[in-house]
């Protein structure tokens, strides 16, 4: 697996604020020495809508779910030589698994509900990339298996630095170092990987008058029944199957996160938060045991005050 090498943040940001008088209205607009880059992903049941092109730099995925199940980017660089075509018939031949030997997980937009969307800013420097859906319908196939997965080109260098964050939340096996509060609104979240194992951040909104202990007994009442050593392959028939999250009792919303990030990567979550209780959870089943990551404690309550 290719290990991202994140630059030194830049701390000097250059921000050029230019007041202009228009008709009367004073119009402000900002502008730093970045350039921005955004791309709209659209998620149906089952595909994606997404540019065939992409400048490098920092960009900024936002995920509009138009589908009726739940869907996810996750933006994986395609390892030199290795193309969509390949990387399908590996997964057809050994899984799950194949997939991370064929490229790096560079994150990408999270869990969005029907309806809703979300987004996380990647780090994408120029080469082959594929979008993947790992959702899981309920007849129990991945999304992927449906088609749900899409190639698209990066071109040209690296321009600009981090974004600037907020609030700094770190994964580690198995737990967040992450704030257990935070304000409503925007604000960026900068997520890094700090392994062995890769990780994820997904952002979950609790219906009103849910508790997240009722959310945990939700999510428990699904795990899958694994004991650590179980053996790869035994708890899930050997498929590397994420959580069928549409089966969790009571009822939540899935508002974004960061999707996979290898060892040492960084991602970030746009997030623009109401109030209300979160958790943050990581799904990713355990390389060894196929546990999901949240059963060994990569999950935690999150209050946003208003
Ligand atoms: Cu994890």
């Amino acid at each position: 697996m290719q290990v991202s090498t994140m630059c030194s943040r830049t701390l000097m940001l250059l921000v050029v604020v230019a007041i202009a008088s228009v008709g009367g209205f004073r119009v402000t607009t900002a502008a730093h020495d970045s350039p921005e880059i955004t791309a709209t992903i659209t998620a149906t049941d089952f595909a994606y809508d997404i540019p065939d092109t992409v400048e490098a730099g920092y960009v900024t995925f936002t995920l509009v779910n138009d589908g009726a199940e739940d869907h996810h980017a996750q933006i994986l660089r395609l390892n030199e030589g290795t193309d969509l075509e390949g990387l399908l018939q590996a997964f057809d031949e050994r899984g799950e698994a194949a997939i991370s030997e064929h490229g790096s997980f560079v994150g990408g937009p999270g869990l969005t509900s029907p309806g809703h969307e979300s987004s996380s800013i990647v780090r994408l420097d120029a080469g082959s990339y594929v979008a993947i859906c790992f959702v899981p319908s309920p007849d129990g196939s991945l999304h992927l298996e449906k088609g749900m997965v899409r190639e698209f080109t990066v071109t040209g260098e690296v321009d600009g630095h981090e974004p600037e964050a907020d609030v700094t939340a770190a994964l580690t096996d198995f737990g967040f170092e992450a704030p257990s509060e935070v304000p409503a609104g925007e604000q960026t979240w900068e997520v890094v990987n700090g392994g062995p194992q890769p990780h994820e951040i997904q952002f979950v909104r609790l219906d009103e008058g849910v508790t997240f202990d009722q959310f945990l007994e939700g999510l428990s009442a699904q795990a899958v029944p694994a004991s650590p050593g179980a053996g790869h392959g035994d708890a899930h028939g050997g498929a590397e199957v994420s959580t069928p999250l549409a089966a969790v009792d009571p009822p939540f919303t899935s508002v974004g996160g960061v999707q996979a990030l290898d060892v040492g990567a960084t991602g970030w979550f746009v997030a623009d938060l109401a109030p209300g209780t979160y958790a943050i959870v990581c799904y990713i089943p355990d390389v060894v045991s196929g546990t999901p990551h949240y059963a060994l404690g990569m999950v935690q309550e999150l209050t946003v005050t208003g």
